[in-house]
């Protein structure tokens, strides 16, 4: 979006009369003068031995106040350039004057104008420097009555830059102003009268020359092209340099605590929520534009991250991501995929953690949510001991576990009966198989000795006399307890029995 408006450069002039500009109007072309383009008109190319004017369409009338404003372009070149451009007014909106020194303004009569000459010729009187003159009648001689103001010297117009151009006519005080950046020149003087003849119809226009040296020149009414702000997004929490039109001369923004800066071209914005930014901008020449950019903040994508899991060590898990159009996934071991659902197979326990996925939205803002992965490692099984010892001659006994549940294998029943009988004398390994809530299985093992019966033997005493000394009794395996009963008649069954008499 763009706004035109023109703020006139010579405020004490346009405090005298209202102001309506004639730059909309067309303009007729003659000689080396063309149509630029926009609101922009060549005089001459930059090329040897031209001259070209342009006149309004429409005649202006002299009774009443006129005034007008554009850029000149004198060209690049200060020595080896000419010859400069000349303000008309003249009767006749075809008039094309000679070229060179002449600069495109020599012959047309009956005319005033303003004369910005930027080559000496000597034989008309020029100062060494560029210089502006008032002139009439189509002569350019300053020695001439017809000259009316000046030469008055002014710095370079030969340097590559636009300069601001302004023209006021009085008809009230029956004077002609003009200024041409710093510099004013005037006439006061009954032109009607003097110059046109009583005619008070008269074109406005333009005029320029070259001669074996050249210039380009240029005439340009209104503001430099605006070059518009794009609109632009940003994803939520970035900040975004804004680039109004560089060429002006100064910006002043729309106030908003979102821009780093209000008086530059290029503030950076941070704003929360789309929004409309307004800068007006300065151009050379008093000519100021609106430009607005909108920045449309794109909200994060709304990132999902979740698994199927808890699973079991051996197995496979999926990770499933959601809320955008790309994924990366990060998580333990190293594990990386830019896939947005990726299956992770043969799990074990350090596999387990949280994986993080950025998701990415068709806009290219991310944002990121995580999902904790959970490896079960299966029921943690403790099995009660059996008892201690285990005979072979013990009846069969019943094997418990926690978790409770779980199924037994090997020389046992499923239910967890060892029967010694069965098994048999020695080490007997035993599994306990325990499943939890998420399936995942857990085994434990236990040994069960089992000890066999002992052969007791007693190692005869011999023939004890009464009163003999007590004796050991020796019997085998060690370790064995020794009792009996002993009535003091039965001495020789008490032999028998290895018993010690005291
Ligand atoms: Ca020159
Ligand atoms: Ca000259
Ligand atoms: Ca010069």
């Amino acid at each position: 979006m763009k706004q035109f408006f023109l703020v006139l450069l010579i405020g004490s002039l346009l405090g005298l009369y209202s102001f309506a500009s004639l730059s909309a109007q067309g303009f007729v072309t003659n000689g080396s003068a063309s149509y630029l383009g926009g609101e922009c008109y060549q005089l001459t190319p930059d090329a040897s031995g031209q001259a070209g004017t342009f006149f309004s369409q429409d005649p202006i009338d002299l009774t009443m106040p006129f005034s007008e404003q554009a850029t000149f372009f004198f060209g690049c070149k200060d020595l080896n350039g000419a010859d400069g451009i000349v303000f008309i007014l003249a009767t006749s909106n075809t008039a094309l004057g000679g070229g060179g020194g002449g600069l495109g303004y020599l012959g047309i009569t009956p005319s005033i104008a303003i004369e910005y000459d930027d080559y000496r010729n000597s034989n008309f009187g020029d100062p060494v420097s560029d210089h502006m003159a008032v002139i009439s009648m189509g002569q350019i001689d300053h020695n001439m009555a017809t000259n009316l103001v000046g030469p008055i010297d002014i710095a370079n117009i030969e340097d590559c830059e636009e300069h601001c151009f302004f023209v006021d006519w009085n008809p009230v005080t029956n004077t002609l102003t003009a200024v041409l950046d710093d510099n004013t020149i005037s006439y006061t003087g009954d032109i009607i009268n003097t110059i046109f003849g009583g005619n008070t119809s008269v074109y406005y226009g333009f005029s320029s020359g070259t001669g074996s040296l050249s210039n380009p020149h240029r005439v340009c009414f209104g503001p430099p092209e605006l070059e518009p702000m794009p609109d632009v997004s940003i994803c939520e929490g970035e900040s975004i340099i804004l680039e109004a039109d560089p060429n002006g001369i100064a910006w002043e923004w729309d106030p908003d605590p979102t821009l780093s800066q209000l008086d530059i071209s290029d503030p950076e914005a941070t704003p929360d929520i789309t929004t409309t930014y307004t800068t007006v901008i300065e151009y050379k020449c008093g000519y100021f534009l609106n430009d607005t950019v909108v920045v449309t903040v794109i909200p994060y994508p709304d990132a999902e991250a979740s698994n199927d899991g808890p699973k079991c060590i051996g197995e496979s898990i999926e990770l499933a991501a959601d809320g955008g159009t790309t994924y990366q996934w990060d998580g333990p071991n190293g594990f990386f995929s830019t896939l947005q659902n990726p299956i992770l197979n043969n799990i074990y326990l350090d596999d387990g953690g949280i994986y993080t996925v950025t998701v990415t939205d068709a806009a290219g803002c991310t944002s990121t949510a995580e999902t904790l992965v959970e490896i079960d490692e299966g029921p943690e099984i403790t099995i009660d001991p059996p008892p201690d010892p285990v005979c072979i001659s013990m009846d069969p006994f019943l094997m418990t576990a926690d978790p409770p549940g779980g199924e037994w294998d090997g020389d046992i029943s499923p239910g967890g009966l060892f029967d010694p009988a069965y098994t048999g004398e020695g080490i007997q390994v035993v599994t306990y198989i325990a499943t939890n809530s998420n399936g995942c299985v857990s085994t434990a093992q236990i040994e069960i000795e089992v000890l066999p019966i002992p052969e007791v033997l007693i190692d005869p005493p011999g023939f004890l006399c009464e009163g003999s000394a007590p004796i050991q009794m020796i019997g085998s395996p060690v370790g064995g307890i020794w009792g009996g009963i002993f009535p003091l008649m039965e001495y020789s069954i008490l032999q028998l029995q290895g018993v010690v008499l005291i």
